[in-house]
């Protein structure tokens, strides 16, 4: 190991090297296994280190954090267990396309390879989920390496990078200079790509956009409406990408998510040319690999994406361009199109349909609150740029269905469904974007998942509005079971804690509605809260998500 009076200890380069890639805040469960980096950390109050309860809360607010900045969201954990639990946030920063940087402590190097006390093969056991992982033997590397494992977590599909730091090297002595962030790079498309998709475009009456990605991040959002209002563009937006273009636009065409009804999938499939916009065209958005149809599409396909890999991998594309969403979007935005007039009748019948399924109808059901009457009277009463969150569950179908988006919200959600990610989210969005409304709808069964993170809002001061909709079901999956094995209820039943007695036991305020009349006034009460506050509907079991009940699902409907 180097040493010598110049010498510094490889955390405190460490803290240093976050400094250049513009770290300033840092999600965490302490372990012993980097009690230098935390010693390290201790002089640093530039970087905020917020310590959670759980490492997949931990995890969950780094995500969430990223999603907010584009930046790489950074997250420590000690060895084993720690890394353990945080695996679900590597397996959502795959899935959801982003940054995420997790640190893990790991056993001393002497160790190493011999099953010592919570050690783990971190290349093999996250090897098939994130992007690089390193452990790093040599203090010399460090730089280096967390140089690479931003850039990597960064670059084209942003995604998970892991780096393992024996707990001896954190406190070797070291010469290493701080290495500078490794530039990223935004491909423009040449002049020659924006002919190549006009001549597609001239031919068709009936073009359908499916935005997703940096196409619908704020930073895309003027150009994606700029563009789509140049050539009379239908925009249909990714799942949980509903706040890319306003709802009211009269390019909106609706959004692509779980439930959408068939009839609306079968209207847009009509388009005569999907131009798919920053969108990797996954699972869940294609409506399983139907729009557009894989391997062969039923119409031509133009596929703007910024990883070459992700282009043709799944479709045939008659145009695939791996340039960067929103400098494509500029570019057609500053062209004239061919006046096409049958685009507009086009834009207009999918216009039409999207306001259809958005319009909520009072639902009234015997068994408690029907929770779309809450989500409704949320939409109407929050400011125009309240920050929403939606963890995974039924309860989020009404929010998806008839929240009417603008661009000034912010939707957090995770694409990978996993459940767990309200409360954690909420935490993170509260902190990086201190002053407006940040609102969680979470289910019963999330809320016990991650809620502990509670407390680490109450320590940071972050104030939430957590809206849980407390069915006594893990409702989704009773959903699929009652249609599928009607009446055999297996597994999906839930008793509940008092949430509200649960609450107040952090120090939130709480506030608990078991009627219909009493919304209107608990909603303006959430959202005038100070501090953090939950708010539990006592929600219909019968109404069990924006699309359907019990009984339809009984019925085989
Ligand atoms: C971590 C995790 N575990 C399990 C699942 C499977 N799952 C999806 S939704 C759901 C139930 C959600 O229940 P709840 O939070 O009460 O919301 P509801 O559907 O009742 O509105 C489950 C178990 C998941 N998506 N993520």
């Amino acid at each position: 190991m180097t040493a010598g009076s110049n010498a510094r200890r490889a955390a405190d380069v460490m803290v240093e090297s976050f400094r250049a890639h513009g770290v300033d805040r840092i999600f965490c469960v302490p372990g012993e296994s980097y009690l230098a980096l935390l010693d390290a950390l201790h002089d640093a109050p530039d970087i905020d280190l917020v310590a959670a309860r759980h490492e997949g809360g931990a995890g969950f607010m780094a995500l969430a954090d990223a999603k907010i900045t584009g930046r790489a969201g950074v997250c420590a954990v000690s060895r084993g267990p720690g890394a353990t639990n945080a695996a679900i946030a590597v397996h959502m920063a795959e899935q959801d396309a982003v940054p995420l940087v997790l640190l893990i402590g790991q056993v001393a190097r002497a160790d190493l390879g011999r099953g010592a006390f919570q050690e783990i093969d971190y290349a093999r056991s996250f090897g098939a989920i994130a992007k690089g992982v390193w452990e790093v033997r040599d203090a010399e590397q460090l730089p280096e390496v967390i140089a690479q494992a931003f850039h990597l977590a960064q670059r084209e599909t942003p995604g998970p990078c892991v780096i393992a730091l024996p707990e001896d090297m954190l406190s070797d002595m070291t010469l290493a200079e701080v290495v500078a962030p490794l530039p990223l790079s935004h491909t423009s498309p040449g002049a020659s790509d924006i002919e190549a998709a006009l001549a597609l475009l001239a031919k068709s009456e009936r073009p359908l956009v499916i935005a997703g990605g940096r196409a619908t991040e704020p930073a895309g959002r003027a150009a994606l409406q700029a563009a789509a209002e140049a050539h009379d563009l239908a925009v249909v937006l990714a799942f949980k990408r509903q706040d890319g273009l306003a709802n009211d636009h009269p390019n909106f065409a609706g959004y692509l998510g779980f439930k959408i009804p068939p009839a609306q999938v079968e209207a847009m499939a009509e388009a005569d040319l999907i131009l798919a916009i920053g969108a990797r065209l996954n699972d869940t958005t294609t409506q399983g690999y139907r729009l557009p149809r894989a391997p062969r599409p039923d119409q031509p396909l133009i596929h703007v994406h910024p990883d070459p890999d992700r282009i043709g991998a799944v479709f045939e594309t008659a145009l695939g361009l791996a340039v960067d969403p929103v400098a494509f979007l500029e570019a057609l935005a500053a062209r004239d199109g061919e006046p096409v007039s049958a685009r507009k009748a086009w834009l207009a019948g999918l216009n039409e349909r999207a306001r259809t399924l958005a319009a909520y109808t009072p639902a009234h059901p015997g068994d408690g609150v029907d929770f779309g009457a809450v989500v409704v009277a949320f939409a109407r009463q929050a400011a125009a740029d309240a920050v929403v969150i939606t963890d995974a569950g039924n309860f989020g179908s009404w929010v998806h269905r008839h929240w009417p988006w603008q661009p000034g919200n912010l939707l957090l959600g995770l694409v990978g469904g996993a459940m767990g990610f309200g409360v954690p989210g909420a935490v993170a969005a509260a902190l990086r974007l201190p002053g407006r409304q940040v609102l969680s709808f979470i289910g019963d069964g999330g809320m016990l998942m991650t809620g502990g993170e509670l407390a680490t809002a109450m320590q940071a001061g972050a104030a939430l509005k957590l809206i849980v909709s407390n069915n006594r079901s893990f409702g989704t999956i009773r959903l699929h079971q009652e249609r599928d094995y009607p009446h055999r209820v297996s597994g999906t039943d839930l008793a509940n804690p008092d949430f509200s007695a649960w609450a107040r036991s952090f120090g939130a305020e709480a506030i608990t509605i078991e009627r219909e009349d009493e919304i209107e006034d608990a909603v303006a009460r959430t959202l005038a809260a100070e501090g953090s506050v939950l708010l539990e509907v006592r929600s219909s079991l019968e109404a069990i998500s924006a699309y359907t009940t019990l009984e339809k699902l009984r019925g085989g409907r």
